[in-house]
């Protein structure tokens, strides 16, 4: 059999990709206020970036207000949200595109400001992340200390998450992610850092990992597991995370959700810090997908610095099944074209990545081929 490139096909459960150039999820801070409901201009950031068979997966998403972690930062959870992002999914399918949402509880990543009645954030324990939360008024403020919570608020946390997962295919999405990545809840649960919990969630490497498999079996029975996708990223380091050994904790962790049939893993390569920080490097980390890899029955995206060369090569070598680009989508709508062509890319300006309207979201130029 050919060996795929970046520009094959791809069937990652029931979304059929007609090539592998994935747009990440990518937190922008630009709904309307008040409610973050996702408009007009958010729906014409994702059609300039939607290509026939192209897999746009939407920025973090909250299920609930309480899952809120930056201003601005659009949800799923009330019907005006639903009625902003069918505009989004219609702009997207009317190019042919593909367009998942990623699903976030943000857990102590937060900051009472933007939390209903002005409440503590919470989280699996009462551990404060080191860093600045955004404030609802975009202010940068010491994260607090989360309030821990019961055994007994749990349930009604995944039940959020597979009534975000319903929404979503009532706004005309085709697919959900759960972010499982970067310092949100369910990777507070994962971590032993950030999970000190005494019961069922809490303690061995099958304990932390319980919500994060609990949530992905509610969405997956609601929505059907072959529209689910899983977002991990298992030597990260944003929001003050990195567990000591994450290797038996994302081995196990990655097999039990094998057994769900889910649509995809999306794993984020210890390259990029996820946190729209400055860059960094740490070659001396294994690859995730790599490690990874054999653990998994699905298909695999993998995320974190990748260029053209870089992203064939993981394509070539079996390591990863598609690329999912972040820096490069939002400073090239016409990616995917340009990538195909080997065209020379825009830079990104990372000043305009957060808030703010059409400048750094919708006006970054498409190729022109100069006669
Ligand atoms: C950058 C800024 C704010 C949020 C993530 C959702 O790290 C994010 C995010 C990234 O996954």
């Amino acid at each position: 059999m050919k060996r795929p490139t970046l520009f094959s096909p791809l069937a990652a459960g029931l979304l059929e990709l007609q090539h592998r150039v994935v747009m990440a999820p990518l937190t922008r801070m630009r709904a309307s206020q008040p409610g973050n409901v996702p408009n007009l201009l958010n729906a014409e950031h994702y059609r300039q970036r939607a290509t026939p068979g192209g897999l746009i997966i939407a920025e973090a998403t909250q299920v609930s207000e309480t899952g809120q972690g930056y201003p601005a930062a659009p949800g799923i959870h009330s019907d005006a949200q639903v009625e902003g992002w069918r505009a989004v999914t219609r702009a997207v399918h009317e190019r042919g595109g593909l367009i998942a949402l990623q699903l976030v509880h943000s857990g102590r990543i937060s900051h009472s400001s933007l939390q209903p009645g002005g409440g503590l954030p919470a989280a699996p324990s009462a551990v404060v992340a080191a860093g600045n939360a955004f404030t609802r008024d975009w202010e940068r403020a010491s994260f607090e200390v989360p309030r821990a919570l019961e055994t007994g608020e749990i349930p009604a946390i995944v039940s959020s998450f597979r009534s975000a997962a319903r929404n979503a295919i009532r706004a005309g999405f085709d697919g959900v992610e759960l972010h499982g990545a970067n310092g949100y809840l369910i990777e507070q649960f994962l971590q032993s850092r950030t999970n000190k919990r005494a019961d069922q969630y809490g303690g061995s490497i099958a304990n932390r990992m319980r919500f994060l498999v609990e949530a992905a079996q509610a969405v997956a029975e609601e929505i059907g597991a072959g529209r689910v996708g899983v977002r991990l990223s298992p030597f990260g380091i944003a929001n003050d995370t990195g567990e000591d050994d994450p290797v038996p904790l994302y081995t196990r962790a990655v097999e039990a959700l094998s057994e769900l049939g889910l649509a995809y893993m999306h794993l984020i390569e210890p390259r990029a810090s996820g946190t729209g920080a400055a860059d960094i490097s740490r070659p001396e980390m294994p690859s995730a997908c790599a490690l990874l890899r054999p653990h998994w029955r699905g298909k695999i995206i993998s995320a974190g610095g990748y260029d053209l060369r870089t992203a064939q090569e993981a394509i070539s070598a079996g390591n990863a099944d598609a690329i999912a680009f972040g820096r490069l989508f939002i400073a090239n709508p016409d990616l995917v074209e340009r990538l195909r062509a080997g065209a020379p890319l825009n830079a990104w300006d990372r000043s305009t990545f957060y808030g703010g309207t059409a400048a750094g979201y919708t006006d970054y130029p498409a190729y022109k081929i100069v006669a």
